[in-house]
């Protein structure tokens, strides 16, 4: 626990370029775009990028479908503009993590176009390809009732192979056959060959649904994801995480985070336990307590003891924690978990207090640390999200919602594009992130929400995560300190403290639209206020502390 090492210490950034600066006007975010912004996470302070796919891709998932792993997608720049990249990263003691996407391929990849045209040869056996039988009418039935997450079954047969093969997200993103050792051996290479290149480390796409089970077996139809037991945390994962650890990551200080839908703490534990295969893990209960009862595409309802329960759990039951609130599939977490009407700069301030103070390693994602919320979706064709447009059109088919006007609250809350919606850096045309057409519309806010106004402004989301990043920094407590919670029954208050030897840090959040009172007997009177998000506070604690709405406090005890 103790062990010290540098991904223990850092705040990651989160990059999805397509959405973050484009340099040449073409309304799509690219590489020379960063570095022209690298001053603004400079003095952010965070010490880490992920960046989100860059590869050669046709773009139908945004860069997860990927036609070239060892080549730079032209609209995002040059493999110079990435080595330059690199090169001001470090330059900033900033390092860089990348993308890894090992689960599948796009068809256009040059493995699957020989896959699907030579059966018999060098790459026939990449994918994971079936028969399947013809149903009465003679039509081509799929060879299970897998589904994929992007709505619809998991196969798509294929005209030119007469055979089906697995897609467990879009058609065009065909599984890869992790029995076969060659896709292994092929996967190995090229994440060795960024990480020849100076990388640190890689996030790695889905890569707990590497294996399938055994005889690909129908999934209970009744599961949320049907098939899902039987590619999650699959048969033979450990042994495919084991030889990517031996062969990649072992002997050098990459990290290696490994993005696992349908995660349980016991395969958390397993997976990053002290002889894991992985340093670090994503976990998405929390964000999905707002599931409804038709699961993602229902909003549900919450409440702080849900939140205080799961993240608790976690941080109860697991040595190092990946935090977050927000990523590229996620929707802006202000809108989600705070009040992006009323109480926006205190609500977006407390996630981050949150983020910034438990234990594990803090991921802020792009636009998070303005406090940016969720956009505007009129109607689907609105929306760019394949995930969104292809489980909401089935939605529709199925007759489970009539139109989209009576689904149309669920994908304003939920769709992937809230996240996606450009980077807000000024009050000119499309918020600074383009001098041409955006490809997909800046939200309307942008002339209030923006980095430049941030700056102007006080207080502000992003000065505040600024002090808690530097905070942290400063604070061996906040990152190698141990966690315990407070109050777990209270429905307004988020209390827990951090101790590292005779360090020790308060954290009192009141994390509700009302004030809140309480005795806290774990604070000292003699305590000293590190940090809050209101700005008229004593510097000790009175006996009885009166909070305000979402107003944060982080002290010091004597
Ligand atoms: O996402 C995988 C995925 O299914 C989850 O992140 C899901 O959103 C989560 O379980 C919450 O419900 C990854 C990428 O992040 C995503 O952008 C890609 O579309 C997908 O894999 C396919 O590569």
């Amino acid at each position: 626990m103790r062990e010290r090492t540098w991904w223990k210490e850092a705040v990651v950034y989160q990059i999805y370029p397509k959405s973050f600066s484009d340099s040449d006007g073409d309304g799509f975010g690219d590489l020379p775009g960063v570095i022209e912004r690298l001053d603004h996470l400079e003095r952010l302070g965070v010490d880490c990028v992920w960046l989100n796919p860059v590869y050669e891709s046709p773009q139908r998932d945004n860069g997860y479908d990927v036609s070239d792993y060892r080549a730079i997608y032209p609209e995002f720049g040059t493999m110079d503009d990435w080595d330059r990249l690199l090169e001001e990263l470090h330059e900033r003691d900033i390092r860089l993590v990348m993308d890894m996407v090992p689960n599948h391929t796009s068809t256009d990849h040059e493995w699957f176009q020989r896959s699907r045209s030579d059966p018999d040869g060098e790459y026939g056996d990449y994918y994971i390809w079936r028969d399947g039988d013809t149903d009465a009418n003679g039509d081509p039935v799929p060879p299970n009732n897998w589904e994929s997450f992007f709505g619809g079954s998991a196969w798509e047969y294929d005209d030119e192979r007469e055979a089906w093969y697995l897609h467990l997200y879009d058609v065009s993103q065909p599984d890869l056959n992790w029995r076969n050792p060659a896709v292994r051996d092929a996967m190995v290479d090229a994440m060795n060959w960024w990480l020849e290149k100076g990388i640190d480390g890689f996030r790695l796409d889905v890569v707990s649904l590497l294996s399938k089970a055994e005889g690909l077996p129908d999934g209970d139809p009744n599961n949320e994801w049907v098939g899902s037991e039987h590619f999650v945390d699959g048969p033979r994962i450990f042994e495919y995480l084991d030889e990517i650890h031996e062969r990649v990551f072992a002997g050098t200080d990459a990290v290696a985070i490994g993005e696992m839908p349908n995660l349980d703490l016991e395969h958390a534990r397993r997976y990053t336990g002290p002889d894991g295969p992985l340093d670090l893990v994503f976990h998405f209960e929390h964000v999905g307590l707002d599931f409804g009862e038709r699961g993602r595409w229902d909003v549900g309802e919450w409440d702080l003891l849900d939140l205080k329960e799961t993240l608790h759990r976690w941080q109860d039951g697991l040595a190092w924690n990946s935090l977050f609130f927000e990523n590229h599939d996620q929707p802006r977490s202000v809108s989600r978990f705070g009040d992006d009407e009323r109480y926006r700069y205190e609500s977006a301030t407390a996630l981050a207090t949150i983020l910034l103070t438990l234990r594990g390693t803090p991921f802020v994602y792009q636009g998070q640390e303005l406090g940016m919320t969720n956009g505007t979706f009129e109607s689907l064709d609105d929306v760019s999200d394949v995930d969104t447009v292809r489980n909401v059109r089935e939605l529709i088919a199925d007759g489970e919602v009539e139109d989209y006007a009576s689904i149309r609250h669920v994908v304003e809350h939920r769709t992937r594009d809230n996240a996606r919606t450009p980077m807000q850096w000024d009050d000119t045309a499309h918020a600074g992130f383009t001098d041409g057409e955006p490809w997909i519309p800046v939200n309307d806010n942008y002339p209030e929400i923006n980095v430049a106004r941030e700056r102007e402004r006080t207080p502000s989301v992003l000065s505040y995560y600024e002090s808690l990043i530097d905070l942290r920094e400063r604070t061996d407590a906040l990152v190698y300190g141990g966690y315990e919670l407070h109050r777990p029954d209270d429905e307004q208050l988020f209390v827990y403290t951090r101790t590292l030897d005779d360090e020790r840090v308060v954290v009192a959040i009141n994390f509700s639209d009302r004030e809140a009172t309480a005795d806290l007997d774990v604070l000292d009177p003699e305590a000293s206020l590190l940090v809050s998000n209101y700005e008229d506070v004593t510097a000790t604690p009175a006996e009885t502390l009166e909070l305000r709405p979402y107003e944060t406090r982080v002290y010091e005890q004597p």
